[in-house]
């Protein structure tokens, strides 16, 4: 019998400051699987790259992004937690699979279509083929599967279709990969735009709420987010605003649509958003607390980056020299 645990892959680019939507969507999850699977959660720093960044604060934010990982539950004992930029194989890996992947597939992807949009002309090549890099965040660990976000589910069929390829042209090398959607908070909104997702490159800084927002901003994001005139609490795409705020809740509590839809009939919004804005400062100001600790105990921090990037680096040279043997380059002798 295969004792083998199953292998998650998983990272977040500290592009910017993390938002509920990456806590809900992806954190939160990866926070229950942590028992079951072998898990690897990354930051994702030569992603971040892919649009421009200031060098001291992406410094800043990639030790944040660390220290919300552990301040949310992730247990450094049990999961390898790492720094992309610091296991080579990741970019030499990417760059071979580079040429296993055609431009037309690229092309579709829809994030590479919407940030294009966003940044018009000076788009970096970097945001064209990030999802070969995401292939090779996977596929140099064979993991089966990789939890995300609704929005990143193409990306993960793309790191799929590639290792197949792969796999065809030479042997077998690689497991194909499987993405991991959460039953819920799979996709939280935009607080003023609800039919977006909600995102930490976004301008407008009531559209999102940060993990690290202290209290009083939370209370008076809610408060601003978006809703309608119906003045009726109901789980109705016909409602986006209202229906994100209860996904919020759904996410966070595992109250169900029906109970949340029973508790404010006839209330109208506002004691519904103050509820929701009390919930999530109920589920945020521990994790905020234990974030701050960190971030003063750098040394604790640098000891598991280290243990990390060494484990990563040791399994994913293992892969990278398989695949560098197949496609028939000379091996460095010993
Ligand atoms: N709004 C969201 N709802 C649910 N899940 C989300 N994720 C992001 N936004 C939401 C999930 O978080 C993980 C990390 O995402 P990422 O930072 O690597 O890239 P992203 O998906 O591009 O996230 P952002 O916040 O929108 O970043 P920017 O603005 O830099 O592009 C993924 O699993 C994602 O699905």
């Amino acid at each position: 019998m295969d004792e083998r645990k199953k292998v998650i892959f998983s990272g977040i680019q500290p592009s910017g400051n993390l938002t509920l939507g990456n806590y809900i969507g992806a954190i939160k999850n990866w926070v229950k699987l942590q028992d079951e699977y072998d898990c690897l959660f990354c930051v994702v720093d030569l992603h971040a790259i892919t649009v421009k960044q200031e060098p001291k604060d992406l410094r800043q934010r990639t030790l944040e992004v660390l220290a919300i990982y552990i301040a949310s539950g992730l247990e450094p004992e049990k999961n390898t937690l790492f720094i992309q930029s610091h296991v080579p194989a990741h970019s030499e890996g990417a760059w071979l699979l580079n040429c296993f992947t055609y431009m037309g597939e690229l092309g579709r992807m829809t994030q590479f279509k919407d940030k294009s949009q966003k940044y018009g002309e000076s788009i970096s090549a970097g945001l064209f083929t990030y999802p070969v890099l995401m292939a090779a965040d996977i596929l140099m660990y064979n993991a089966d599967l990789v939890p995300v976000g609704k929005d990143q589910k193409q990306h993960v069929e793309l790191a799929r279709d590639i290792a197949a390829r792969f796999n065809n042209l030479y042997s077998p090398t690689f497991t194909l990969p499987e993405p991991y959607i959460a039953p819920t908070g799979a996709k939280i909104m935009d607080l003023q735009e609800p039919t977006k997702k909600m995102s930490k490159s976004e301008e407008n800084a009531n559209s999102y709420i940060l993990i690290m927002d202290p209290p009083e901003v939370i209370r008076k994001k809610i408060s601003r987010a978006v809703t309608d005139s119906l003045g009726v609490v109901k789980y109705s795409d016909e409602q986006p605003g209202v229906k994100n705020l209860m996904n919020i809740i759904i996410s966070l509590t595992g109250t169900t649509p029906e109970e949340i839809e029973k508790k404010y009939e006839g209330r109208g919004y506002a004691d519904f958003k103050k509820d929701t804005a009390e919930t999530i400062i109920a589920e945020l100001e521990p994790v905020q607390k234990r974030v701050k600790e960190l971030l003063e105990d750098k040394t604790y921090l640098e000891q598991i980056y280290k243990a990390g990037a060494e484990k990563a680096n040791y399994l994913s040279m293992k892969i990278l020299r398989k695949m560098q043997k197949k496609i028939g380059f000379i091996p460095v002798s010993k």
